[in-house]
C-alpha cells in the first residue's frame, strides 16, 4: 500500500458552527474541500496513528462518496481500525454510542442534521471525540486553525471499500469493520426502558404514528417499534432513508412535519405522534390534538423519568440550553436537583454529563437526551415517552395538563427569520447589544424590562468561558425574549427570536396570543422592521 501526500490549499470559511461544518453539498464536492477538513481534524488530534474511529452518516447525497474519501485518508494517516455502519448509515446517537461502546478515539459523523439534502441542498460533517460527544470549542478552534494553513493531505491509492457487506476487511494496513447500524443501539435501548411494559401497551391497542421523514431513523424505528415492541406494521411512515429525504425538510416540527401534525389534529389521530430528523437526534412529540413543545417535553420527561428502569433512582441534575424555556428549572427545583443553563449546542452538555452532574439534557430545538450517549437522541425520547405512557396509562394531553396544573405553564415559541443579509443581521445584534445596559426599567407597551444581558457561560467543570451566546431581555411577570444568530444555516444569516411567558394558573390560552406582548416588546426594542425590513418570521415553531 502506498501512502500518498497530495498538495492542497488552505481554505477560508471552514469555521464549524453549532454542530460541525455545514455547507452547500456542491461546496463540499469541490476538489480538496472535504480533504482539507479531514486532514485538519487529524492534525488537530495529533494524527491518526494507531487510532480507532467510527464513521457513518445520515445517508444524504454525497454520504457514501465522502465515506470512501475519509476511509482512504484514515488509512493514509495511519489509523488502525475504522468501524462503519452498513451502507454508510449511522444515526448521530448510534454513532455516539458506538464510539463509547468500542472505546474508540472518536468518529466522523456525516450529516447536515435537519437541513435538506441533495446535490443542491446541504451537507455537513463533524468530529466527535472519545466521550462520543461533539468536539468541544477548543478542539473546533484547533481544526479551524489547521484548515487555514494546511498544504497537503495524506491518503492511499486503493479501490473503494464495499460498505454493504457486514464483516471485516482491510484497506491497506487498516482494519475496516462494517456493522449493522441498528443492533448495538437497540441493545442499549433495551437496557434503559421497560420493553415488556411497552409491548403490553401496544398489545392493548395503543396506536402510534412515527414519521421518519425519509431520514436515518427509518430502519431504527422499524426494528425497535414494529419488529420488537409489537407496534402494528405501518406505524413507521416514510421509513426508507432517501438521499434527498424525498425532497422534504427533515426537521421534526409542526411546520416541516405538517402531515403528521394534520393527522394528530384530526379525528383519525393515533394515541401518539412522533418524528425525528435527518440524522436521528431531534424529536417531536404530539398527542391526540396536543403538540408538546420541546421545552415542555424536557420538563415532563424529567418529572417522570423515574418511571423508566434506567432512571428509577432519580436524576443527578438537568441541563438545558439558555433559549430553552424555564419549565425544566421548575422540575429541578421540585426534585431538589441542580438545573444548568448552557449555550446552544449539544457539545456544552458533554462536560456536565462526563462529570456526572446531570442525567437529562434538552434544547428548544427539539433535542432531548441523557447520559446514555453524548448526543441528543430522537428515538430515545420517543421510547421514554412510551415508557411513561405505558406506566401512567393516561393520554399525552392529560399528562401535559397534569404537568401544567402542578408547575404552571411556560408559553413558548421560536420565530426564525431566514436568509437575512448578513450585514443587516449583525446590525440588529450589534445595536441591541449596545442598548442592553440601559434597558432595565424601561416600559415597552405592556411590558417592563427587569433585566437585559448577553449570555456568557462559565463551564463549571473545566472553567472555560464561552462569550456572545445570545442577547436576552427579561420582563417583569415572567416573560423573556432572546435573540441569537443560528449556527447551522448555510445561506445568509438566520435570526432566531425565542419568546416565553410563564403563567402559574392561566394555563389554557392560545400560545401566540399569550406571547403577543413580549413579541411586540422584542420587535419594538430592536426596531426590527426598520433594521431587517420585516417582522413576520419565515418559520414559527
Ligand atoms: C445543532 C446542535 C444543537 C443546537 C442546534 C442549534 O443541532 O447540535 O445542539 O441546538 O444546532 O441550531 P442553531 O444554531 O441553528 O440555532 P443539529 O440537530 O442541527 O445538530
Amino acid at each position: 500500500m502506498k501512502i500518498e501526500t497530495l498538495q492542497t490549499k488552505p481554505i477560508e470559511g471552514q469555521m464549524p458552527g453549532t454542530s460541525g461544518l455545514r455547507k452547500k453539498t456542491k461546496v463540499f464536492m469541490q476538489p480538496g474541500y472535504l480533504e482539507n477538513f479531514i486532514q485538519a481534524t487529524f492534525d488537530a488530534i495529533d494524527g491518526g496513528m494507531g487510532k480507532k474511529l467510527i464513521v457513518g452518516g445520515d445517508g444524504r447525497y454525497f454520504n457514501k462518496v465522502a465515506i470512501q474519501t475519509i476511509l482512504k485518508m484514515a488509512a493514509g494517516n495511519g489509523v488502525a481500525e475504522v468501524i462503519v455502519g452498513k451502507g454508510g448509515i449511522l444515526s448521530t446517537p448510534a454513532a455516539s454510542h458506538l464510539i463509547r461502546l468500542n472505546s474508540a478515539d472518536g468518529g466522523f459523523i456525516l450529516s447536515a442534521s435537519h437541513n435538506p439534502g441533495g446535490i443542491d441542498e446541504d451537507f455537513g460533517i463533524k468530529f466527535n471525540g472519545q466521550n462520543g460527544g461533539p468536539a468541544p470549542e477548543n478542539l473546533s478552534a484547533k481544526i479551524f486553525d489547521a484548515t487555514k494553513t494546511i498544504a497537503e493531505f495524506k491518503t492511499i491509492a486503493a479501490d473503494d471499500t464495499d460498505l454493504n457487506t457486514i464483516g471485516t476487511t482491510r484497506l491497506g494496513d487498516m482494519k475496516v469493520q462494517i456493522v449493522d447500524p441498528v443492533e448495538s443501539y437497540q441493545a442499549l435501548m433495551e437496557t434503559l426502558f421497560d420493553f415488556p411494559a411497552i409491548q403490553t401497551l401496544f398489545k392493548g391497542g395503543f396506536t402510534m404514528c412515527f414519521d421518519a421523514m425519509h431520514a436515518v431513523t427509518g430502519p431504527y424505528a422499524t426494528a425497535i417499534l414494529e419488529e420488537t415492541l409489537g407496534a402494528p406494521s405501518g406505524t413507521v411512515v416514510n421509513g426508507t432513508p432517501l438521499e434527498d429525504f424525498g425532497k422534504g425538510h427533515p426537521d421534526p416540527n409542526p411546520i416541516w412535519a405538517k402531515s403528521l401534525m394534520d393527522l394528530m389534529m384530526s379525528d383519525k389521530a393515533p394515541d401518539l405522534g412522533a418524528a425525528s430528523d435527518g440524522d436521528g437526534d431531534r424529536n417531536m412529540i404530539v398527542g391526540r390534538g396536543a403538540y408538546v413543545t420541546p421545552s415542555d417535553s424536557l420538563a415532563i420527561l424529567a418529572a417522570n423519568a423515574n418511571l423508566a428502569p434506567a432512571y428509577q433512582d432519580g436524576l443527578a441534575g438537568i441541563a438545558r440550553s439558555m433559549p430553552t424555556s424555564a419549565a425544566s428549572d421548575r422540575v429541578a427545583a421540585n426534585l431538589g436537583i441542580e438545573c444548568y443553563e448552557t449555550p446552544t449546542g449539544w457539545k456544552f452538555f458533554g462536560n456536565l454529563l462526563d462529570a456526572g452532574k446531570v442525567t437529562l439534557c434538552g434544547e428548544e430545538s427539539a433535542g432531548t437526551g441523557s447520559s446514555h450517549v453524548r448526543e441528543k437522541d430522537g428515538l430515545w425520547a420517543v421510547l421514554l415517552w412510551l415508557n411513561i405512557l405505558a406506566v401512567r396509562k393516561k393520554s399525552v394531553a392529560d399528562i401535559v395538563l397534569d404537568h401544567w396544573q402542578t408547575f404552571g405553564r411556560d408559553y413558548y415559541s421560536r420565530y426564525d427569520y431566514e436568509d437575512v443579509a448578513i450585514d443587516k443581521a449583525s446590525h440588529l445584534m450589534q445595536s441591541l447589544r449596545a442598548k442592553l445596559p440601559d434597558l432595565a426599567g424601561q416600559t415597552v407597551g405592556e411590558m417592563t424590562v427587569s433585566h437585559a444581558d448577553e449570555f456568557s457561560y462559565l463551564d463549571p467543570v473545566d472553567g472555560s468561558v464561552s462569550k456572545n451566546q445570545g442577547l436576552r431581555i427579561s420582563f417583569e411577570g415572567g416573560a423573556r425574549a432572546v435573540f441569537r444568530l443560528s449556527g447551522t444555516g448555510t445561506q445568509g444569516a438566520t435570526i432566531r427570536l425565542y419568546l416565553e411567558q410563564y403563567s402559574k394558573d392561566d394555563i389554557g390560552r392560545d400560545t401566540q396570543e399569550a406571547l403577543q406582548d413580549v413579541r411586540h416588546a422584542a420587535q419594538t426594542i430592536t426596531d426590527m422592521n426598520a433594521v431587517i425590513g420585516r417582522i413576520e418570521p419565515d418559520v414559527i415553531t
